[in-house]
């Protein structure tokens, strides 16, 4: 059984932790719907819902299957609470689908906004 999942940061094509990637299927590019915004949370993006946002954040879309999702999963520190696995609304064409992202676990208070977009440095 795979997920879709929504990635916006390094494990993005090109990115730092791309290779976090490997063995799962890219679908394609994508975009959540309004309200939320990327903040730089150590040198890498944290999403967090923020209602006032109005353009979404741009990512991509991948299929992993169950044994890259746990793999993933310890990458992004899930159980340490760095990250929290959830559903994210997206934009057409996924606007239909159960796509999840990693959401930042903790405040963003004192963090720098970054937008809608993550560019490796
Ligand atoms: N890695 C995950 C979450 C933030 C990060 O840098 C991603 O690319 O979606």
């Amino acid at each position: 059984m795979s997920e879709l999942l929504f990635v916006y940061g390094t494990l993005k094509r090109g990115g730092r932790n791309q290779r976090q990637m490997a063995g799962l299927a890219f679908v394609g590019p994508a975009r959540t719907q309004p309200g939320f915004r990327l903040y730089d949370v150590g040198g890498y993006p944290g999403l967090v819902a923020e209602p006032d946002e109005r353009n979404g954040v741009s990512g991509e879309v991948w299929s992993v299957d169950a044994a890259g999702l746990a793999r993933l999963d310890r990458f992004e520190g899930v159980a340490e609470g760095l990250y929290r696995r959830e559903v994210v609304p997206l934009q057409s064409p996924f606007a239909d689908h159960v796509v999840f992202t990693y959401v930042f676990g903790s405040a963003v208070t004192g963090r720098r906004a970054i937008g809608e977009e993550w560019r490796e440095a």
